[in-house]
């Protein structure tokens, strides 16, 4: 029988960095099915909207995928088999503690800490992290941001940058598919109503037509990985035909002389020659941004994962900074944050940090994924000999996955603290289960709104079953069985809790004021000296405490504006507001708030990063990137389409349409080599093989194919071990990576293509 209740409670999807607000309803014999799922109309941030992709949530919670509810450790044999907690905590602690005294905690990293929505429980691992004393850190965002990163650091001294779509005239999104990944709000209501105002122009600049693509005002269909000539040339029309805005860069920028000197000589027609664009296209959509004043980009993975990646991002920032769209409505800005996800440095030189084995730059604070097998596979003394993984799939994410599958495995100890059996669990030395997003309280950290930012704190949906435990206890157990944790202090600060939030403040700054271990161990000490003063199966908030002390620090103008006289009222509106809570609020003068979070040295805005200037000028002679002879094809490896999500859902029952992820391929390619929608091909790629069933995709260019993202996963059915689809990872390099971030090439991977007979 299945029951439905009519209550409606509020939580927030999963699948994709915006965690749109939802109300779900549940069902079930158990009440234990998401049964009914709408948009919530209450959150700050959707209100209401939705996509397609979360009806089918409950394949997150009941789907087939094979979850662990019990602690694992792997046999001799290389089994599986149920231990205890207690078991568990003090081998994992032991095996850490030993790799620390033989070879110093530093050779033990951290990967992940979240996927599109759950960076809670990842917040604790930085008391673990500091327990062990281990070293480095990387995460999902080191394959694709930490380019951006750098060059938002060195242009404006803040690592994260985002721009106003909403209110934009015209909106650019560079590699970048938004009807189908989203990345802001309402983007597909977005979309149709930029494209609907006949004062307002969406560009798009993507090889494929994509869905964004179709509502384009000028669509440049740029040749795969020639996006640098491209964005060059667009530099160039700017400078030569002086649309720069002068006054503007004259009062807030430095180093316009070595720009104007760098692209007034480009030849426009013929880089937009090598970029394959129309030059009178381009030039009509520079026009269209030099005299709007109103201009939004957006960047993403189309060129984030591709070639110049790094130069690409910069190009990118210089159109909209020599344009002077920064600060203003409709322009970029930088947003007040609850979490930093990354920290811009004070030295913003590439190498300031780097990693030991390989020297790659350490870029808001995190090694270039890519790098991680070189960095364990190797005779080097600091070679990573321990990793823990948390809330993250690096076997089937990462670059190259047989080699990250040697490297994982050539390591003394790999820990994973995950939900299901995933393909990274499964070289585990120990899998250590936590609750699902759905029985825990959960947060996003992808905060980004502007001038009023939104966090979200939901409520548990369901009680955890017996066996996993939320990764703030996991930690907790961890740092506590390091023997790192003094506790006087844990007593004193649970005594002082006690006693109310004032006094608490007081205890924790004494705690952690001028003790830098202790103030490292913050996360665990709030979890277990506030958090059980929280409301019951609250305590894992506790983290949130501390962040609230220090959003308030860091911008109380916004925190007071919204609405939060102190860090103690934010935190008690996160509690209280399910549906999620303002809590930086920046309408009042948003161009005042952007500028008090530039933070370069002299407090303007730096145009000139000598490296990538360099790069750009290098344009001139470099070979632009295609096909080969040998590989006559580029593939874009890891395309989001409507029914993907990473690997967050491991059941394919979830996708209504093309369960198994066709590789996509231009009509002229399929009839060249004989091959109708469905017919299956082999495909070929420097590092490997794989079969696909192909599908016919009209906006493709010849020569260009595509497989999604989030594939080749497997799921339980009658007991067997079923894998749908192509893990794009069998197919691509790590050596295939930027050459200053490390960022792969994901989106151009050489490759052929065989019928199937
Ligand atoms: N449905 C869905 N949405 C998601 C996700 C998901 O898995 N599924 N994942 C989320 C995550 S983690 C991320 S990071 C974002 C990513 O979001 P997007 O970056 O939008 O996603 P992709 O489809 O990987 O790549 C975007 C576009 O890059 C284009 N592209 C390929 N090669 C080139 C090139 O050489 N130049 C240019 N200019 N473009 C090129 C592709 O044709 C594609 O349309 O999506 C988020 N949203
Ligand atoms: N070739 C290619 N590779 C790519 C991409 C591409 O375009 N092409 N895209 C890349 C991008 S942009 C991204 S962001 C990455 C994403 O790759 P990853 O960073 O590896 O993240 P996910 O695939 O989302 O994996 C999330 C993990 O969290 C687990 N999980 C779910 N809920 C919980 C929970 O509550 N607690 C814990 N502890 N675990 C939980 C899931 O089971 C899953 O194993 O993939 C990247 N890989
Ligand atoms: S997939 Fe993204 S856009 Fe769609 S409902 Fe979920 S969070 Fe919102
Ligand atoms: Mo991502």
């Amino acid at each position: 029988m299945t029951t439905t209740t009519d209550e409606w409670k509020p939580t927030a999807c999963i699948l994709c960095e915006c965690n749109c607000g939802l109300e779900v309803a549940l069902g079930g014999p158990e009440g234990r099915t998401l049964a009914k799922i709408r948009g919530d109309k209450l959150h700050p941030g959707s209100h209401g909207y939705t996509c397609e992709k979360p009806l089918r949530l409950d394949r997150y919670q009941n789907g087939r995928a094979e979850r662990v509810l019990h602690p694992l450790r792997r046999t001799a044999a290389g089994s599986y088999e149920q231990i205890s907690w207690e078991v568990a905590i003090s081998e994992i602690s032991a095996r850490l503690t030993q790799i620390g005294v033989e070879h110093g905690g530093e050779v033990i990293m951290y990967y992940g800490g979240g996927g599109q929505g759950n960076h809670l429980g990842g917040g604790y691992s930085r008391a673990t992290f500091a327990a062990y004393g281990m070293g480095y850190r990387s995460s999902a965002l080191a394959q694709e941001k930490t380019g951006e990163f750098w060059v938002n650091s060195s242009m404006l001294g803040a690592a994260l940058i985002r721009s106003d779509l909403g209110n934009a005239q015209v909106a650019v999104f560079l590699g970048k598919n938004p009807w189908q990944s989203h990345g802001f709000p309402h983007a597909r209501t977005m979309l149709r109503d930029i494209a609907r105002d006949p004062e307002r122009t969406l560009i798009v600049i993507d090889p494929r037509r994509t869905e964004s693509a179709e509502l384009a005002d000028i669509h440049l269909q740029v040749r795969p990985g020639r996006d640098a000539w491209l964005l060059a040339a667009m530099i160039a029309v700017l400078v030569q035909d002086d649309l720069i805005a002068t006054d503007w860069l004259a009062e807030h920028a430095s180093g316009l002389a070595d720009i104007l000197a760098t692209f007034g000589g480009i030849d426009v027609d013929g880089y937009c020659t090598i970029a394959g664009v129309d030059e009178a296209l381009v030039r009509q959509a520079v026009c269209a941004i030099g005299a709007s004043g109103r201009t939004a980009f957006f960047e993403d993975l189309g060129v984030q994962m591709n070639h110049n990646s790094t130069l690409v991002s910069y190009l990118e920032k210089l159109i909209w900074l020599l344009t002077g769209n920064l600060g203003r409505t409709g322009t970029a800005y930088i947003p007040a944050v609850m979490v930093p996800l990354a920290t811009a440095r004070k030295d913003t030189s590439l190498h300031a940090s780097v990693t030991p084995v390989t020297g790659s730059p350490i870029l808001g604070g995190l090694m270039p994924c890519n790098v991680i097998p070189e960095e364990i596979l190797t005779d080097h003394p600091k070679r990573f000999r321990g990793m823990l993984v948390e809330s993250a799939n690096p076997a089937h994410s990462l670059a190259d996955s047989p080699r990250m599958g040697e490297a994982l495995a050539a390591l003394d100890v790999l820990v994973v603290i995950d939900v299901a059996m995933t393909e990274t669990a499964r070289m585990a030395d120990y899998v250590l289960p936590a609750p699902t997003q759905f029985e825990k309280p959960e947060a996003t950290f992808f905060n980004f709104e502007f001038p009023r930012n939104v966090f979200h704190l939901r409520p548990p949906l369901l009680e955890a079953p017996d066996g996993p435990l939320p990764e703030a206890e996991i930690h907790a157990r961890l740092v506590e069985a390091s023997g790192a944790l003094d506790p006087a202090v844990v007593e004193r600060l649970a005594t002082a809790a006690q006693q109310g939030r004032d006094a608490f403040l007081t205890a924790f700054l004494m705690a952690t004021a001028g003790d830098k271990r202790a103030a490292a161990l913050a996360p665990v000490l709030l979890y277990r000296t506030l958090g059980p003063t929280l409301p019951e199966g609250r305590q894992s908030a506790a983290l949130l405490w501390g962040a609230a002390q220090l959003a308030f620090q860091a911008n109380s103008a916004s925190v007071q504006a919204a609405g939060h006289a102190s860090g103690d009222a934010l935190f008690d509106a996160i509690l209280a507001g399910t549906s999620g809570v303002v809590f930086a609020d920046d309408s009042a003068d948003p161009e005042a708030a952007v500028w008090r979070r530039v933070r370069t040295d002299d407090g303007l805005v730096h145009l000139v990063i000598p490296e990538l200037l360099q790069a750009a000028r290098d344009l001139a002679t470099d070979a632009p990137p295609g096909p080969t002879q040998e590989w006559p094809f580029v593939l874009s490896a890891g395309e989001r389409r409507a029914f993907t999500a990473n690997t967050i859902i491991r059941d394919p029952e979830w996708r209504r349409r093309e369960p198994d992820g066709p590789l996509r391929i231009s009509p002229n390619d399929a009839e060249k080599l004989g091959l109708t929608p469905g017919d299956e091909v082999e495909i070929e790629t420097p590092r490997g093989k794989a079969t696909a069933r192909i599908s016919i995709d009209e906006g493709r260019q010849d020569g260009h194919i595509a497989l999604p993202n989030g594939l080749g996963l497997d799921h339980r059915e009658d007991g067997e071990r079923v894998v749908t689809g192509v893990a794009p990872n069998e197919l691509t390099s790590a050596a295939d990576r930027d050459p200053f971030a490390g960022t792969p090439r994901h989106k151009f991977v050489r490759a052929r293509l065989t019928p199937v007979a």
